[in-house]
């Protein structure tokens, strides 16, 4: 344990940045190291009811802060907090008025404003641009919000919203780790937008950014230069969900300021520091003209009021054409003393672009209570930052550890891969993914983790674990055993019938055929009728490939792509029996799934069968494969493709349909349209499972959209860069929709028409969200597996989707149906079309 706690540690040194990931401990509400007169508030009802009772899990006075009187929709009264120092802060948790069972008031939703200062007051928002944050459901259960972005402040105020007139009381915790980089704010020119032909819009502005924006210029804030979020190696995909190309950098064009060939950027601290370094996280994607800098050069002012002292610090990096990964460069600044900084970074290409800036001073000042975070911190850096270490021991050690650590490691994969190899042997079918994950995932004692992490902490010990896995497995491989909608039971299942229980591992192949060729998802048929297709059962007739042009690619797998492209003359090629709705046209735009050159001969058989499973499936609800070229090498499959794309793309730009919206012109749906949506769905759903077909990947971004609202059911999500965030992945390559699986795929490999039923009701969950939001988006993909442990036990510790608020209770009840721990307490996909079906007609 202590060991990874060091690793974490030396990692996080290692980019000498701060991580919000680790960046998660309690500040001193509940233990008092925040003192009483460090806490005030707008009001308070009672001297029994003041600030100072507003602390986490105590029970204190009459057990929380409440404000004067009933808070009214317009009224504004806070809770302020003083953190004693500049800090950065993750984590709000909140918690109602319980009084030992007496009380029960609470705040169910609040606001945030922060100051750095005390004086100037900036409200928070999230990366959507919401300022109001869920709070309480009840009077005792605290409730954590992780802050997305993140907050580097000193002074908070949480300020309880109602919409109705009530009381409230709040007790509260703050979590988050000292701000030791002491920047309050940088100025620089505001990104700009990369539009190149043929690649989507990269919009590079500092949207986070909490300062001014005044003539194209940023300044007096912090953004997402100090997020503690680090862009990917291509620029275009982003670490957030629901975001634009380019979100998470900020970049700008040489031609764009002047004749100059730099950016200018100018930092303020808080006090004056000796600086030894600066580290800024820059893309170079070369390819696409995005360079790190050529050089740097910074000037210092020691006090806010002088002049900027003469002799600049300069630096030239060694540009670097053979590797395209983004990464931190480090600018030494020679331990100058400056409380401003004013550095010139000058282009080496057409584009620069940062994701993270930050600085190390020689002059931390300890604080007595992070003492041990700090030396901890301080150590490890001269492994890794100061190459003039004189220090020989020192750096010896440092070898030492680094080596050992290694050892370990190595010796924790070997012996995770030894057990499970003997547990397969015994036919034990759980995940070798998850095993080795729980083995040697994040495991911590720190005390104020297990608090923030909201799953069953138990497994955070891979000995419990261990134990607990034979026996969950066994269970549940019965009931996989018991096969269609029997009662699991151990007994009915003969090791023969297991055996042919079609329960895949997760083995390497298996992962390959998951994803399909392409990098879609390949339904799931029963073999034998895959085996007794013959070559004749294409009934799809072979197109001219000149007549496809190239319009976008749509995403791409292992051995394929998937290209949109514009079909010409295919209505007239199809002929009468066209499925084609337009036939007014004279090209249509089609899916065009191609297999790449270099795939292997088992690719190429894979994808031949997908083509004959694709052309048996004619359902209006279907996504229907419309022609093939197989004469010739690249093999292509072409199938439909709709003008309005998918369906969590649609949903997501539009809003629910009220006099607002009419009147504002805002892009609208109805709540029958998606009713009428959701029917369309089970009804291509129905005809899946009529067949005995499995779709394994059903999610609103399957599901694409003409212009009447028509849906077709597809399966091209998987190979789709925009949702990558919707899959988690294993081994690096193999991804999985694990918000959307039920627990017997996640945990057996199970995939059925059931979970197909337990995806569907996810997917109606999505559409009455309007797509505004990832399912289970406060869990992490490691707490979304740790739930399925809990779908399992089935002991009301899992947690569900909320009932979205526009949902009408009854189709509430039927999506819980769908999660149903048992399958034969699942909805069949009949049922389900007859439910939806009256509601539409209404
Ligand atoms: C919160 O900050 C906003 C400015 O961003 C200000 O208008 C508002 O009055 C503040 N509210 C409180 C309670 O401080
Ligand atoms: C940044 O760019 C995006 C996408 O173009 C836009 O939606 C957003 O409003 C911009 N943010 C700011 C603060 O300008
Ligand atoms: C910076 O370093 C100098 C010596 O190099 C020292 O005299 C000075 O006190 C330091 N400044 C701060 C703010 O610690
Ligand atoms: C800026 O970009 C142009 C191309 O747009 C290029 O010709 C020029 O050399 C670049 N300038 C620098 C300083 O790299
Ligand atoms: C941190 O490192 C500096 C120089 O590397 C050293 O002078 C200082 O004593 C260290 N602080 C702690 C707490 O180890
Ligand atoms: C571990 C530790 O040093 N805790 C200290 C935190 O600060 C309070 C008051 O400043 C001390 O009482 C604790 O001992």
């Amino acid at each position: 344990m202590h060991l990874f706690l060091l690793l974490i540690l030396q990692t996080t040194a290692a980019f000498g940045q701060i991580d919000p990931a680790h960046c998660r401990y309690a500040l001193g509400m509940e233990d008092g190291r925040i003192k009483d007169d460090d806490i005030t508030a707008s009001s308070q009802w009672y001297e029994t009811t003041g600030p100072q009772y507003a602390r986490l899990n105590r029970e204190e006075g009459d057990g929380a802060w409440c404000p004067e009187g009933q808070l009214e929709p317009s009224d504004s009264q806070y809770l302020q907090v003083d953190l004693g120092r500049l800090t950065f802060l993750t984590i709000v948790g909140t918690q109602g008025r319980y009084a030992r069972s007496s009380g029960n008031e609470f705040a169910r939703a609040y606001r945030l404003n922060y100051s750095r200062d005390g004086l100037l007051w900036k409200s928070w928002r999230n990366r959507l641009g919401n300022p109001v944050m869920e709070g309480n459901k009840n009077a005792y259960a605290s409730v954590i919000n992780d802050l997305h972005p993140p907050i580097v402040t000193r002074h908070v105020r949480l300020i309880p919203v109602t919409k109705l007139s009530t009381t409230v009381c709040m007790r509260v915790e703050l979590y988050g780790c000292p701000w030791d980089d002491g920047l309050i704010s940088y100025a620089a020119p505001e990104g700009q937008l990369m539009m190149p032909p043929g690649y989507p819009i990269a919009s590079l502005n500092d949207s986070t950014y909490d300062g001014t924006r005044e003539r194209r210029r940023l300044s007096g804030g912090l953004g997402q230069l100090t997020d503690g979020v680090i862009g990917l190696d291509d620029f275009l995909l982003t670490r957030q969900y629901h975001v634009w190309p380019g979100y998470d950098y900020l970049g700008w064009r040489n031609d764009s300021l002047g004749t100059q060939g730099f950016v200018e950027m100018e930092f303020v601290f808080d006090r004056q520091r000796n600086f030894t370094s600066m580290k800024v996280h820059s893309n170079n994607m070369f390819s696409r003209g995005v360079k790190i800098f050529s050089s740097v050069s910074c000037q210092f002012k020691p006090h806010l009021i002088a002049n900027w002292e003469a002799e600049p610090v300069a630096f030239k990096t060694v540009l670097d054409d053979r590797n395209p990964s983004a990464r931190y460069v480090t600018v030494p600044l020679n331990r100058r003393a400056a409380k401003s900084l004013r550095c010139r970074f000058y282009f080496a290409d057409v584009w620069m672009m940062f994701s993270e800036i930050s600085f190390q001073s020689g002059n931390e000042i300890k604080h007595n209570n992070h003492t041990f975070q700090s030396e901890q911190v301080n150590k490890t850096t001269s492994c890794f930052d100061s190459p003039d270490v004189s220090n020989t021991p020192v750096l010896i050690g440092c070898l030492v550890t680094i080596i050992l650590l290694l050892v370990i490691i190595i010796f924790l994969i070997l012996w995770c891969q030894y057990d499970c190899k003997v547990l397969e042997k015994k036919d034990r079918r759980y995940r070798l993914i998850d095993w080795c994950y729980f083995l040697s995932g994040p495991a911590n004692t720190d005390p104020h983790y297990e608090r923030v992490f909201l799953l069953d902490p138990q497994y955070q010990n891979p000995a419990v674990l261990r134990n607990k896995l034979p026996e969950l497995s066994q269970s549940a491989e019965a009931s996989a055993c018991g096969g269609g909608y029997a009662e699991p039971d151990v007994t009915q299942c003969t090791p023969h019938q297991c055996f042919h229980s079609n329960a895949p591992h997760y083995a390497e192949t298996d992962i390959v055929r998951l994803q399909g060729v392409t990098g879609s998802n390949m339904y799931a048929v029963p073999a034998l009728t895959v085996d007794s297709l013959t070559r004749k059962d294409i009934s799809a007739a072979e197109f001219p490939r000149q007549q496809l042009i190239f319009r976008e690619k749509l995403g791409e797998g292992q051995f394929g792509e998937v290209h949109l492209c514009e079909a010409e003359g295919l209505p007239e090629f199809l002929g009468e029996g066209s499925p084609l709705p337009d036939r007014d046209g004279h090209s249509v735009l089609v899916a065009v799934k191609q297999l790449r050159a270099d795939a292997t001969s088992q690719a190429r058989n894979d994808f031949l069968k997908e083509i004959k499973i694709m052309s048996r499936l004619n359902d209006p609800n279907i996504i229907r494969l419309l022609c093939v070229c197989v004469s010739s090498d690249p093999l292509c499959m072409v199938t439909e493709y709709m003008e309005n794309g998918d369906l969590n793309m649609f949903l997501s730009q539009r809003e629910i349909e009220s006099t607002l919206t009419y009147a504002n012109n805002i892009p609208s749906v109805s709540l029958s349209d998606l009713l009428h949506m959701s029917v369309q769905i089970s009804s291509g759903m129905k005809y899946l499972a009529s067949l005995n077909f499995v779709h394994r990947d059903l999610a609103t971004r399957n599901c694409l959209l003409d212009r009447r609202l028509t849906i077709k059911i597809a399966d091209f999500g998987m190979s789709r860069n925009l949702y990558s965030s919707d899959y988690y992945r294993i081994q690096g390559r193999a991804v999985l929709p694990i918000r959307w699986m039920a627990w017997e795929s996640i945990l057996l490999g199970k995939f059925t028409t059931a979970s197909d039923v337990w995806a569907f009701g996810v997917t109606l969950w999505e559409i009455f969200t309007l797509c505004k939001e990832q399912p289970y988006s406060l869990l992490s993909d490691e707490q979304v597996i740790e739930n399925t442990g809990e779908f399992f036990r089935n002991q009301g510790r899992q947690i569900f989707l909320y009932g979205p608020p526009l949902c009408p209770p009854s189709l509430f009840e039927l999506m819980m149906r769908c999660w149903s721990r048992d399958i034969p307490d699942r909805p069949t996909f009949e049922g389900l079309y007859q439910a939806l079906r009256p509601h539409v007609s209404q």
